[in-house]
């Protein structure tokens, strides 16, 4: 729109005639003048309609909340009396000249004001296209959109490529049936449950290599943790000496993303009234047994000898960890070797657990990961250990024949992160168009 002058540049522009165009937030009547907000993608500024203006207080007795309007009008400095707070645009408002309506809105079906607003998520999701424009729920996208730019910042910051995965895929890499088949031409395909596969190939020929690719799991659970689109952030690196260099990657990374969430995006995290996860300076690291035993120790809870760690586990670990330490993160490492994927690192040690490695933070899991086995010749005896059908993975197994390093890496969900950073209840809250057993945008059943 031409001169179009955005909300946050306004106190430029004080005693001149400008032109502002967006959404109008509340209107508010008071005697003889007509108050309303208007926002645009960068803030809020309060409009005054003064009777002296006759065709502009006509058309602003017309107007409701989610008008599209144009305006022309003044930008004057507010008494000092009426300045309540420093917000933006708290010391100016808009004395409006001209009103032109651009698009008119039906009656809103709830409140969305600020401090009015208060759905239950049901709602929320059935009414996603109006609720996203709320400010509480535009946070939690703004520093989702963080979380995602600083994983890919610091990628390249050291030196990792990026590459496209594929979300088609001829087999699944991650085995177990939470898998989306599909009907490909006169075949049948998957829909990627992770990019690993390709990012260990991708890896084998340019070092180190990441992602930010859309991973489909068919989970069949309705739990507050799953979704079956989710927007996943891997990284493959090379020349490791050990899983614990793919651990200190994996920190690395969590805490740039932490720090640059705290510095860019300080307004929502207010808004939000929520603080980041706390990590120490040296993430607590310990192995699945002495996670168990610890929880047993003090919870009384014997799962000494699971392979994994139940949503209780990880909770409960989360706790202890923190009290001890004060580090809302946790490394877990050493699963069995036989209850995870065929290509995690057997440890040289104890044969039976494994090089891979989970990252906890507050109680949930935001991140897998670990040492991969780069031997060709353990790589096949493993695919049949596995039972898997060597010529189904054939482009895979040929990356590894011709020579590839000592490697790992690792993937987080961004939604997850999202979620365990701001304390949500739901990981549906975390994904602006969740899909789910029941939902894809509409709900599936009544
Ligand atoms: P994993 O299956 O543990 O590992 O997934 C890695 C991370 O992805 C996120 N995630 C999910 N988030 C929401 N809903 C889901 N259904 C879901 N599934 C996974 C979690 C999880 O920690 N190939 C390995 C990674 C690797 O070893 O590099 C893998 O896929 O944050």
């Amino acid at each position: 729109m031409k001169n179009r002058i955005y909300i946050k540049d306004l106190n430029q522009n004080i005693g001149q005639e400008v032109i502002i165009a967006g959404w109008v937030d509340v209107r508010r009547d008071q005697g003889k003048m007509v108050f309303f907000d208007m926002r645009d993608m960068t803030g809020k500024v309060q409009c005054v309609t003064l009777p002296s203006h006759a065709e502009a207080i006509e058309k602003a007795k017309t107007i409701r909340s989610e008008w599209v309007l144009k305006i022309t009008g003044m930008v004057n400095k507010r008494p000092a009396k009426d300045i309540k707070s420093n917000f933006l645009n708290s010391d100016l408002e808009i004395e409006v000249l001209k009103i032109e309506v651009l698009s008119e809105a039906k009656e809103l079906p709830f409140d969305m004001s600020l401090e009015g607003y208060n759905l239950e998520l049901v709602t929320e999701l059935d009414n996603r296209a109006l609720v996203l424009r709320h400010p509480k729920v535009q946070a939690v996208f703004k520093i989702e959109e963080t979380i995602i730019d600083s994983f890919r910042e610091f990628m390249k910051k050291n030196m990792f490529f990026e590459f496209q995965a594929p979300s088609i895929a001829p087999a699944t890499a991650e085995g177990g049936a939470e898998v989306f088949q599909i009907n490909y031409f006169d075949k049948k395909a998957y829909l990627s449950q992770s990019p690993q596969l390709y990012k260990q190939i991708a890896m084998t020929a340019f070092e180190r290599v990441f992602s930010v690719n859309k991973i489909f799991r068919a989970e069949p659970s309705a739990t507050t943790r799953h979704l079956t689109e989710v927007v996943s952030l891997d990284a493959e690196m090379s020349f490791i000496d050990s899983w614990e260099d793919v651990r200190d990657m994996a920190e690395g990374t969590m805490r740039y993303i932490l720090e640059r969430v705290q510095e860019k995006n300080k307004e929502h995290l207010d808004l939000l009234k929520v603080e980041l996860p706390k990590m120490i300076e040296h993430t607590p690291n310990m192995s699945l047994t002495e996670a168990q035993e610890k929880i047993f120790a003090v919870y009384g809870r014997d799962n000494r000898g699971d392979y994994d760690l139940s949503s209780q586990d990880e909770i409960e670990i989360a706790e202890i960890v923190k009290k001890e330490t004060g580090s809302d993160f946790v490394f877990v490492y050493g699963f069995p070797t036989r209850k995870k994927p065929f290509y995690v690192f057997p440890s040289e040690k104890d044969p039976e657990f494994n090089e891979g490695v989970d990252l906890i933070c507050r109680g949930r899991e935001l991140l897998s990961g670990g040492r991969r086995i780069n031997n060709y010749e353990q790589l096949l005896e493993h695919v049949k250990t596995w039972e898997m059908d060597p010529n189904k993975i054939k482009m895979f197994l040929e990356a590894f024949k011709y020579g590839a390093a000592p490697e790992g890496g690792f993937a987080f969900g961004a939604e997850r992160i999202t979620m365990q950073f701001l304390e949500l209840k739901n990981i549906r809250e975390a994904s602006m168009f969740p899909r789910d057993m029941e939902r894809i945008d509409e709900r599936l059943s009544e």
